[in-house]
């Protein structure tokens, strides 16, 4: 098969946990409509740290990316990757320009290395303390009011992180969903609040929402039946 610029388009297969930031990769994959197998990683069974997947991700951690056999992890790269493979799928702006590629890559390091580890605190904060849990999750609200408020004054303009909607905004969605479960007050950050709604028009957004019902329903019954 090939991809709408002629490049061969390689077999994917998709390591995913419903829930997990690894949804950012299922909508990628999905709206650039490219066929890839999904492979779910129980994270609340542990799954992670099976020999199995450890020898996929050596961290034991969702997304990781098989193409034709070769593994890609962290999901910035992921992104960038089938970005990539479907240039004119549209996931990021394709204006050439060096500010576009330095606002993208700024983006994706604030989602990736700043709020995830901030929605980790609060919604894990055990697994990042032998100490107290509740100091952990006091800091990650301090925290997460800082950084999701330099992610509101970036999308407030347009309500996206470009002019028009990327794979960014999938990503702070997911980071404001995760939080938002948490009980963080998205109040303060309406335009971040009314990303999930905005997003909700792409029907490969819609698709998104459907899989992780799918997959949580599946992983339900494999736990149900192990
Ligand atoms: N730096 C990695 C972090 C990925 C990550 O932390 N994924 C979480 C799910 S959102 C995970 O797999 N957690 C399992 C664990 O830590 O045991 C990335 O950006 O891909």
């Amino acid at each position: 098969m090939t991809s709408d610029d002629n490049l061969p388009v390689p077999e994917l297969a998709l390591y995913h946990f419903p829930g997990a930031c690894s949804q950012v990769c299922v909508f990628a994959l999905e709206h650039a409509r490219l066929p890839y197998e999904l492979r779910l990683v129980d994270l609340k069974a542990n799954e992670q740290a099976a020999p199995g997947y450890t020898g996929v991700s050596p961290l034991g951690k969702v997304p990781a990316l098989l193409t034709d056999g070769e593994v890609i992890t962290e999901n910035a790269a992921i992104q960038t990757y089938v970005d990539a493979l479907r240039p004119r799928a549209g996931l990021f702006p394709q204006d050439g320009s060096p500010l576009t590629a330095a606002r993208r890559q700024a983006g994706l390091s604030l989602c990736g290395g700043t709020l995830h580890p901030i929605v980790r605190g609060l919604a894990n904060p055990s697994r990042i303390t032998e100490g107290d849990p509740e100091g952990v999750r006091r800091k990650s609200v301090a925290l997460g009011i800082k950084s999701f408020g330099v992610a509101e004054r970036r999308i407030a303009s347009t309500g996206w992180w470009f002019d028009e909607w990327s794979l960014l905004d999938i990503y702070l969605n997911w980071a404001v969903s995760v939080a938002a479960s948490t009980g963080f007050d998205f109040a303060p950050f309406p335009t971040l609040a009314g990303l999930r709604s905005r997003l909700s028009d792409l029907p490969a957004f819609r698709r998104m929402l459907e899989i992780e019902a799918q997959s949580a329903a599946a992983l339900e019954r494999r736990r149900q039946s192990a």
